[in-house]
């Protein structure tokens, strides 16, 4: 009953649309939205793509707007930094901010751009999907702006620095070399690799986000010096990969030439492969020729299911580039190919199976968790180890709804519905309870609604 669908319930859809718009307007900056006022001050890659997929109902100019500025802060490699920082924010507000990335000055090698200030790691590319969303939802006003024309190189050259700088297997798919990069922090997936990482010393650096969220629902400070000290050693690297695309690899004068932590994640190469679908649908909606995009998702849709496909226990994982092993982690983001057009259909139903299987328990507990409920490491309430986030949920809800899972569709859609009114928009949730963590009011949270109510 708990996250049984209530087609009468429009009173409550109604409110609940009204209150997402609110949060979208209050975390309106003039040129894009920051996730949160008061954790995350910035601009962020992925959150951008989720939050223009809600916007695009409230206001599509608004929503090909937030796309347009995050794409600006492109770096000339392809890059597209996952935070562009906002210089009328104090530097205390976030950390790591400007100061510890220093992008335009040890980004310049890569290109980063002079203007502006960013990160020099990504997120998971969820552009491509979101610029056609956003078309699609007012196709008259996207031809008026040109805006399909407009973005399509610089999302052509991001799936370019993924598919190339970042092909550190060799393999065909897109490598994260930081934590942070597929969006899943401090997931049980990184335990293992993280390993390999020398921590900075502590009292080198000083957290921001303990003034805005519990210590326990957050990462731990041991997961935060290994962070800083991975991401200080990709800077003074001058942000340089060696995958296919870098002619500089093995150059003097560029210490500690392989990464510490190198994984092939199926979330992040999932959101690729639907990219590479959507550039398809925006090549053929300008009348060029898609053929391109599509060989590439299919490739990679080939890749993915090669290298990342754990048959025995129906999920993808991640694997680890330090000593090529599959990690035996079960985790959320082995269930994103599900968002992938042309999954094998064995591997589908097998991850439909899963997802309803002990691991997940789809309709039994809040939406999806992102950590296997019977792993040794879950915690209920602590971040990517365990809580329920809505931007997963969305994915897996579009990806059963494209498979035809019409009834588990329906059930998380209600579920995702319901989480967010009863919780004020949180970041995440405990799948048990229901209770919101983290902070209130984040923006993809209220975006991915307002797209689910729409
Ligand atoms: C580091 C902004 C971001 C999300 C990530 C989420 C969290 C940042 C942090 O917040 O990460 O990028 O400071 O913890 O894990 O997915 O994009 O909402």
């Amino acid at each position: 009953a708990l996250l049984a669908p209530d087609p009468t319930d429009t009173d409550r859809d109604r409110r609940l649309r009204a209150a997402a718009m609110r949060v979208l307007l209050a975390n309106w900056t003039g040129s894009g939205t920051v996730p949160s006022r008061s954790l995350y001050p910035h601009q962020w890659s992925w959150d951008s793509a989720f939050i223009a997929i809600g916007l695009r109902h409230l206001s599509p100019r608004r929503a090909q707007r937030e796309l347009e500025s995050l794409l600006g802060a492109q770096w000339l490699d392809g890059r597209v930094p996952h935070i562009v920082f906002n210089p009328a924010v104090p530097s205390h507000a976030y950390f790591p901010g400007p100061g510890f990335w220093r992008s335009s000055t040890a980004g310049r090698r890569a290109g980063a751009p002079a203007g502006v200030q960013t990160s020099g790691i990504v997120q998971p590319p969820v552009h491509a999907l979101a610029a056609w969303l956003v078309h699609r939802a007012d196709p008259g006003e996207s031809r008026r702006r040109g805006f399909l024309a407009r973005v399509l190189p610089a999302l052509e050259a991001w799936h370019r620095y993924l598919e190339t700088h970042r092909d550190l297997g060799g393999q065909g798919l897109a490598a994260v070399v930081h934590p942070w990069e597929p969006g899943l922090d401090n997931s049980p997936c990184w335990d293992r690799p993280l390993l390999r990482v020398t921590p900075a010393p502590a009292g080198s650096f000083r957290r921001a986000d303990l003034v805005h969220a519990s210590a326990a629902d957050r990462p731990t400070d041991l997961d935060y010096a290994r962070y800083v000290g991975l991401a200080a050693a990709y800077r003074d690297r001058g942000y340089q990969d060696h995958g296919r695309g870098d002619h500089g690899h093995g150059d003097a004068g560029v210490s500690g030439a392989r990464p510490s932590f190198a994984v092939e994640d199926p979330g992040f190469n999932a959101l690729l492969i639907a990219s590479e679908h959507a550039l398809a649908d925006i090549a053929e909606a300008l009348g060029a020729d898609a053929s391109a995009p599509r060989r590439r998702a299919r490739r990679l849709t080939d890749a993915l299911v090669r290298r990342l496909w754990d048959r025995e226990r129906g999920v993808f994982a991640a694997r680890d580039l330090g000593d090529g092993a599959l990690l035996p982690v079960t985790a959320v983001n082995g269930l994103l190919p599900l968002i992938v057009p042309g999954l094998p259909a064995d591997v589908a139903g097998a991850l439909g199976a899963t997802l309803a299987g002990e691991h997940f328990r789809l309709g039994e507990v809040h939406m999806v968790p992102s950590y296997d409920l019977t792993g040794p490491q879950f915690d209920a309430g602590r971040y990517w180890r365990g809580p329920s986030w809505f931007n997963t949920a969305w994915l897996i809800h579009r990806g059963l709804r494209a498979t035809g899972a019409t009834e588990p569709a329906d059930r998380l859609r209600a579920g995702i519905l319901h989480d967010a009114g009863a919780t004020g928009f949180a970041e995440y949730v405990d799948p048990y309870t229901g209770e919101g963590h983290g902070i209130r009011d984040f923006s993809w949270t209220a975006a991915l609604t307002l797209d689910l109510l729409t």
